[in-house]
């Protein structure tokens, strides 16, 4: 689980074993603009997350890859999920 709070990704990186179904769960307060988990080479690109709003993903890709993302309205909100 990845918390989204004070525009920051919580954990900011984490690790996962390939396979690994990732949520992405918005805790902002409400007023802020909805973030999004999006990857910066376009892999996945979620709605925008009301919040309480939750995105998953599963990472089944090949082991050794590392996913940079980002949250579309706010661009310095940034995340890597590696897995391994
Ligand atoms: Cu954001």
């Amino acid at each position: 689980m990845i918390f989204i709070r004070n525009f920051t990704f919580i954990p900011q990186s984490v690790t996962v074993k390939r396979g690994t179904k990732i949520t992405w769960v918005n805790c902002e307060d409400g007023t802020a603009d909805p973030p999004t988990s999006t990857s910066d080479a376009g892999v996945w690109d979620s709605p925008s997350l009301g919040s309480g709003d939750a995105y998953s993903r599963t990472f089944d890709s090949t082991a050794g890859s590392t996913f940079d993302y980002h949250c579309g309205p706010h661009p310095f909100m940034k995340g890597t999920v590696e897995v391994e």
